[in-house]
């Protein structure tokens, strides 16, 4: 099994729905387990700032899927709760699902990119991901908190911890 983290985004809808039902979804794809969800955020947009505030949040997980399995299932998810794609990037979205990380894997082809390239930028992956693995190395790009540390993270507000259910 590889321990990996799933970024979950939702700015579209009812986003703090969505966010914790594709939460519960991760845990039924096939030989996957969520290990830990993080709390929700509320956040500002990033890089296309005229759209919504998202519901940011990241669940850590132990799966026995490639990477690329992986990113397939999380697209499958995103279809199903009914993400389509307009071309507009970093633009609205009922879900987005991005791999984070995949173990200590450092790899980068066509469809993807791990660890996630705009990882260390982005606060609304930061915050949680330190809620659940504030110690954790990022391959090639140092410790979680001084990750975070070096980021905006004003504007970024908890909203609650994770529900078990
Ligand atoms: N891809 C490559 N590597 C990965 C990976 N590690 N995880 C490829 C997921 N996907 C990966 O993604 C485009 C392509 O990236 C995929 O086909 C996959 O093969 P997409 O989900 O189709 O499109 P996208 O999400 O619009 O593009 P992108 O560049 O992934 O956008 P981001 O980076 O996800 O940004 N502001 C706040 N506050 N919170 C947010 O969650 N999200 C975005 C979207 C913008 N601003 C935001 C937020
Ligand atoms: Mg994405």
């Amino acid at each position: 099994m590889v321990q990996a983290y799933v970024a979950l985004g939702a700015n579209l809808g009812n986003p703090q729905a969505q966010v914790r039902a594709a939460m519960r979804a991760l845990d039924t794809l096939a030989q996957t387990r969520v290990t830990v969800c993080s709390p929700l955020y509320l956040t500002p947009p990033w890089g296309m700032v005229v759209q919504p505030a998202f519901v940011n949040a990241v669940a850590g997980i132990e799966t026995a899927l490639s990477a690329h399995a992986l990113l397939a299932s999380l697209q499958t998810l995103e279809s199903r709760a009914g993400r389509t794609r307009d071309g507009q990037r970093w633009g609205p979205r009922v879900l987005d699902l991005d791999l984070l990380l995949y173990g200590d894997a450092q790899y980068q082809d066509k469809q993807l990119a791990i660890p996630h390239p705009r990882l260390a930028e982005r606060a609304f992956v930061l915050l949680p991901l330190a809620d659940i693995a504030a110690t954790l190395e990022v391959p090639g790009q140092g410790r979680v908190t001084d990750l975070l540390s070096r980021v905006d993270t004003r504007g970024c507000q908890r909203l609650a911890d994770p529900s078990p259910s």
